[in-house]
């Protein structure tokens, strides 16, 4: 069994398949299903998720994955327009926005909508950090400005990030789930 990740974010999908080595192959698979707007990641997963698995046919499950940056100053924002806003604005403009504010501190999170026709289950997993200045050129993203523990996230390895990053969270809570079910 294959599980096909809808979403046209290749470093999300470098994650989940170095994460899920040895359990499954996790394909890439692009369909603009049509992104909810939403306040709410888990809302507009949880349609992605049955609008693609009903849209590519029924083969094999599919994952969808909605990240946002929540900025702790900033009234949580970008959250879920963070896509929207790297596109627009891009993260150095936002690092800069942030940098005016007292504290710098900020979480991003990520919900993980699995789909097999049958069922639909969501898995979650957040990390706080703190907005820097961009550093490294390893992720994606808004890694740049993201550190943890003294090292921003485009600073390590997938491994490395994947241990205590949200999408690694959301991805060990859905491993779990998905070898025992
Ligand atoms: P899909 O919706 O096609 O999956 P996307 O990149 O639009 O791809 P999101 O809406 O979930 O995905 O992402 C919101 C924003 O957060 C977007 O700008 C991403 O680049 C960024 N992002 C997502 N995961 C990230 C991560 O682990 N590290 C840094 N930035 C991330
Ligand atoms: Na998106």
């Amino acid at each position: 069994m294959t599980v096909r990740f809808v979403t046209s974010n290749e470093g999300k999908v470098t994650e989940a398949q170095d994460y899920l080595e040895g359990i499954d192959t996790v394909e890439q698979v692009e369909y603009d299903y049509a992104e909810l707007q939403s306040d709410s990641l888990e809302e507009i997963v949880v349609t992605g998720a049955e609008e693609a698995y009903a849209a590519l046919g029924n083969e094999e499950p599919v994952l969808v994955d909605d990240t946002g940056l929540f900025v702790d100053a900033l009234g949580g924002f970008p959250g879920p327009y963070s896509a929207y806003v790297e596109d627009t604005v891009g993260i150095e403009r936002l690092w800069r926005l942030a940098s005016e504010e007292e504290s710098k501190r900020a979480r991003f999170r990520t919900v993980l909508a699995y789909a097999d026709g049958e069922r639909t289950e969501t898995f979650e997993g957040s990390v706080a950090g703190t907005l820097v200045a961009p550093r490294g050129d390893g992720g994606f993203g808004y890694d740049p400005i993201f550190e943890y523990n003294g090292r921003t996230f485009a600073e390590m390895d997938t491994d490395e990030k994947n241990a205590i990053s949200h999408r690694g969270r959301a991805l060990a809570a859905f491993a779990d789930w998905y070898a025992g079910r």
